[in-house]
């Protein structure tokens, strides 16, 4: 995702990784080179700068961790400074007032109509409240008709008026809404920051005043994203912000510098055009990919989401022990398929952030695999039985399969009952 900047971070380990600790020399020369890839990736220079200098400074003064090389000792360094450039922890949001009001602000193009809806749903889904979207953007046309189709796909009301050109008038009468404990504002962006689009900005915020003002910014922007969230702030005095575009190939400049240059918190990320594809900011995940170190935080959400507590409670259990059968491989192998398209799930996996091309397609494998479990007996799939030649060639005429496919499976199988004990227990030091 942020490509450039990952690769350095990673060539800089790994020419770290030769030596046994953290010298003054090799830190210099590991700083310089990430200075520059920061520079290059559009990280405001002043952020890099106080960034650079303190991950020196505690390189410097650390201490050799036993059977740590130099390389992870800088990489967890650096990690924990951007992660505290990013606000630390994921941020927190609280309804106080009913209705809560939140206006939205930007630039044209850069989501704002989008993540008003991806908002909307989110609350929803969530945090079971009940929004009302209200079109504000009278300058583009079409923009009224863009949030009412999104609206209506996640059944949410979305308030409009499409004969009146005053938008103060619109809000005015949005306000007299009863039956609604959030209302998400959608206004109009510019090509440009213009007095005018403040203006309407200023006035609306007058009438609404609203608890929230979420500025949306364009990732792909980089540092550009970030002095108009400064413009923004300084003019109508911003809350929190939301990142758009991550999906994309992207320069991490935003996510690094828009908190800092603005005081205001990172709160939501948007990783795709799908109302679905919305997420609270997390700091340790976001410094997680930009450090190529995948992005555990939200594969385990993910997968929260689709295993039920007992389920999943069940699951470890079956790991730890080792009792993991070819069913339970089945279970998850379908949980899998719920959560999403593989692809996706697999660059969340560390080491896996740049996956080659050519890697098949995930969801025909993994119908073949489904397929040769089907064909074992019962017993089989418990797995403790011996795989003997005979039973290889069944399982394969059965599933239509080939012999070498069959045996692939009985040694990855095996593999991930081996890799499932270590997995459990990294997941439990993860939580904590
Ligand atoms: N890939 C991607 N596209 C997005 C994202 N958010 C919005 N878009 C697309 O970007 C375009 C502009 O978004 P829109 O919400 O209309 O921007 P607005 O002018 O600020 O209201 C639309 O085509 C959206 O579908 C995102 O997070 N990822
Ligand atoms: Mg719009």
């Amino acid at each position: 995702m942020f490509g450039a900047l990952t690769d350095t971070f990673q060539k800089i380990v790994k020419s770290l990784s030769r030596d046994k600790e953290l010298t003054e020399a090799n830190i210099a020369e590991a700083a310089r080179t990430a200075r520059m890839a920061l520079l290059d990736a559009d990280v405001n220079y002043s952020v890099v700068s106080q960034l650079i200098k303190k991950v020196k400074a505690e390189a410097v003064g650390s201490n050799k961790i036993k059977g740590v090389n130099a390389g992870d000792q800088f990489l967890k360094i650096v990690h924990d400074k951007l992660v505290e450039i990013m606000g630390g922890e994921e941020p927190k949001i609280s309804f106080k007032k009913t209705p809560t009001k939140i206006l939205l602000c930007g630039l044209q193009g850069a989501g704002k109509t989008t993540h008003a809806a991806k908002l909307a749903h989110f609350l929803k889904k969530k945090w079971h409240k009940n929004p009302l979207l209200v079109a504000l953007d009278l300058q583009r046309p079409g923009a009224i008709q863009q949030l009412q189709i999104l609206g209506s796909q996640i059944n949410v009301p979305v308030f409009a008026n499409m004969d009146e050109k005053n938008p103060l008038k619109i809000a005015k009468a949005a306000l007299k809404e009863g039956n609604f404990d959030v209302l998400i504002f959608d206004t109009a962006g510019r090509l440009h920051i213009d007095e005018t689009l403040m203006q309407e900005l200023a006035m609306l915020k007058k009438e609404i005043d609203p608890e929230e003002i979420f500025f949306v910014a364009n990732a792909a922007s980089g540092q550009d994203a970030v002095t108009t969230a400064q413009e923004f702030n300084q003019k109508i005095g911003i809350t929190n912000s939301i990142l758009t575009m991550l999906d994309g190939t992207t320069r991490a400049g935003a996510a690094l510098s828009i908190r800092e240059i603005t005081g205001k918190p990172l709160l939501f990320e948007g990783v795709g055009e799908k109302i679905e594809d919305l997420r609270l900011f997390n700091p340790v995940s976001m410094a997680d990919r930009i450090l190529g170190m995948g992005d555990l935080i939200n594969l385990v959400k993910k997968a929260e989401e689709e295993f039920s507590k007992d389920e999943e409670k069940e699951m470890e259990k079956k790991m730890r022990t080792a009792s993991f059968t070819f069913e339970d491989f089945l279970k998850q192998m379908r949980a899998l398929k719920r959560m999403g398209p593989l692809k996706g799930l697999l660059k969340m996996m560390p080491g896996m952030g740049d996956l080659p091309a050519d890697l098949g397609d995930p969801e025909k494998e993994l119908a073949k695999t489904e397929a040769m479990i089907l064909s074992m007996t019962a017993k089989e799939r418990q797995g403790n039985v011996e795989f003997i030649p005979s039973r290889r060639k069944r399982i394969a005429k059965g599933s239509g399969r080939s012999i070498d496919e069959v045996n692939r499976l009985l040694k990855s199988f095996k593999e991930l009952r081996q890799m499932a004990k270590h997995f459990s227990s990294m997941k439990k030091q993860f939580k904590m």
